[in-house]
């Protein structure tokens, strides 16, 4: 069995040079305490490398999402500067390993989250809310894995974008979003598909952190999780999102490189 701080070394450095790394055999299925922990420290080593906090993302929070990964509990993962892209940029993909977007709902805090709010007193902790995309790149081959990897795999975070902001009374309850690339694949679904509404996985997300002592603070982002299942990106593509009310998001991804001579 190897160390829980060598597990997180190989998952940082499969995120560093983008290659991909097997999930652990079912024999080795790793418990959510050790799991989290290794999160943790692949967090760390981010943090080590010049990183900062910004925030959090719940991960399968919808049916769609949990049918495509086939994991069926919701889960945390850390957020940190390196991974915000701006709309206006166009998005590399080589730094990622087999990267898919996600339409997201996106929380600014004005303040940390309690322990175990309800849905109202987490909206009581909210600035703004925003529609978002998330970039998820798992490091395991085939981005295939059990709950324990996944979570140790900091909820495959990679990339984000926020969209513009709105004030925190906005209803976001049942918002029509859909999102398609182009050159083909598109997915569409409801706000509503997020643990009943985005409020929920909030209160979640002051859970869930709590128990693994994370902490919230004023100006963090926490995705709600996605709406739909992830679409994988491929370079020279445009994603477009819709989010009714919310506007949209338009993001362009890097044209291939050149083939090598
Ligand atoms: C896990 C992360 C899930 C979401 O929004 O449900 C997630 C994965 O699908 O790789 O970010
Ligand atoms: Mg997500």
């Amino acid at each position: 069995m190897t160390s829980l701080q060598d597990r997180a070394a190989l998952l940082d450095d499969a995120a560093f040079a983008a290659r991909p790394v097997p999930q652990l055999p079912p024999d080795q299925a790793l418990s959510i305490e050790d799991a989290y922990a290794i999160q943790a420290l692949v967090v760390a080593q981010r943090l080590a490398r010049g990183e900062r906090l910004v925030g959090l993302k719940l991960g399968l929070t919808s049916k769609a999402k949990m049918k495509q990964v086939g994991v069926n509990e919701v889960i945390l993962g850390q957020l940190t500067d390196a991974m915000h892209r701006d709309e206006g940029d166009s998005l590399d993909l080589g730094p990622f390993i087999h990267p898919r977007v996600e339409p997201e709902i996106a929380f600014v805090l004005r303040g940390p989250l309690p322990p175990d709010p309800t849905p109202e007193e987490a909206l009581t902790c909210v600035e703004a809310v925003a529609p978002a995309l998330e970039i998820i790149d798992s490091r395991y081959d085939g981005f295939r894995f059990d709950l324990g990897d996944v979570i140790a795999d900091n909820a495959s975070s990679a990339g984000y974008v926020l969209g513009r902001e709105f004030p925190p009374e906005t209803d976001i309850g049942d918002i029509a979003i859909s999102i398609a690339m182009s050159d083909g694949p598109e997915e569409t679904g409801s706000s509503a598909a997020i643990l009943g509404h985005p409020l929920n996985a909030l209160a979640a997300a002051g859970r869930l952190s709590a128990a693994r002592g994370i902490t919230t603070s004023a100006g963090d982002v926490v995705l709600a999780g996605a709406a739909t299942a992830a679409i994988p990106l491929s370079a020279g593509a445009v994603i477009g999102a819709d989010f009714g009310p919310l506007g949209r998001i338009d993001l362009r991804l890097s044209p291939p490189p050149p083939p090598e001579t």
